[in-house]
């Protein structure tokens, strides 16, 4: 069983390759940010589990990477002409999965059942889990004050200088019993390429989940989000600058070095494979773009190779 942790748009793109070679599906389990959850007209949208949801179904707008493809936006429309804020664009068909969630949610069940339900409708196999059902809200820090996530990343275009991030509600929340009975049964555990400060470090700093992966017996893999210092999407490299952190392979690996075994980084990053082997991590160097679906499988076939490497 592989398990791969992930946040939105550059996870998926792994998720998907591995998906194409995991057998049977359900031995791949991905568990996913729930950080940059937000809630819009009274709907509870949860973007990186429907971005993961939607790929893994063959339905995302691969434009953009997140939401439905074809989708139309006729509803934001009429919600803008009666005055409300439509900068997240909902889509019409992405509407409906925010509707049947909050409704579940509403009828008692947890996020993770709500998740189940949704993805099998959907025909999909892999078993994807939220990472905690406690509610966990990512606050990013600007000069001018702090903003939820979702208005800093998407309204505000992410261009506020970032000082510091807190995740609100982290200290009550859990990992789920699924997702620790995932993380002693898998046989591998991935670290996708996903912003290792709001994707993965809301997942890291459930209290217990750093604890529980030291602890499994899994072979630990990381495929770095950054390739000669530049973010493939999104604020990865101006978020890391902001918080202190060498924005680099080797300050995100860095980041992972008390469970990781083993990273997989760029070709163009290749002369710090010394710095990273001396935090005691083998690394693999390879081209890890993933622009189309060959160099997807291909990536994600690098990285289950890896796990024939062992832990080293
Ligand atoms: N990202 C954007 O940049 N602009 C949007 O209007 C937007 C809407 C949206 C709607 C549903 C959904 O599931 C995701 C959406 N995203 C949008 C993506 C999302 O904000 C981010 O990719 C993640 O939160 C970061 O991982």
């Amino acid at each position: 069983m592989i398990v791969a942790l992930a946040g939105g748009v550059g996870g998926s793109k792994l998720v998907e390759g591995l998906a194409h070679l995991v057998s049977p599906p359900e031995d791949l389990v991905v568990v996913v940010n729930t950080a940059d959850d937000e809630e819009f007209y009274g709907l509870y949208v949860s973007p990186d589990l429907d971005t993961v949801m939607y790929t893994l179904a063959g339905i995302v707008n691969r434009d953009s990477g997140w939401g439905v493809e074809d989708d139309t936006f006729e509803a934001l429309g009429m919600l803008g002409r009666y005055g409300e804020e439509t900068w997240f664009r909902l889509g019409d068909k992405d509407l409906a999965t925010h509707i049947l969630r909050t409704r579940e949610l509403r009828q008692g069940k947890s996020l993770t059942e709500v998740t189940a339900g949704l993805t099998r409708r959907l025909g999909v196999r892999a078993r994807i889990l939220p990472m905690s059902d406690d509610p966990v809200r990512t606050i990013v820090q600007t000069p001018e004050g702090e903003v939820a996530f979702q208005e800093y990343f998407v309204k505000r275009r992410a261009s506020d200088p970032v000082v510091g991030v807190r995740f609100e509600g982290i200290d009550r929340a859990r990992p789920t019993p699924q997702v620790l009975s995932a993380l002693r049964e898998a046989e591998m555990i991935v670290v996708c390429p996903s912003n290792p400060i709001v994707s993965i470090g809301p997942i890291l700093s459930l209290p217990g989940f750093r604890e529980a992966l030291r602890e499994a017996q899994a072979v630990k893999v990381a495929v770095s989000p950054l390739a000669a210092g530049r973010a493939f999407k999104g604020p990865t490299v101006e978020m890391m600058q902001g918080l202190g952190y060498e924005a680099s392979s080797f300050g995100v690996i860095s980041l992972y070095c008390d469970f990781l075994h083993v990273a997989l980084i760029d070709e163009s990053d290749a002369e710090l494979t010394p710095r990273i082997q001396e935090l005691g991590i083998r690394v693999v160097v390879r081209s890890i773009a993933m622009r189309t679906l060959e160099e997807k499988v291909a990536l994600a076939k690098a990285v289950l190779e890896v796990a024939s490497l062992g832990r080293g």
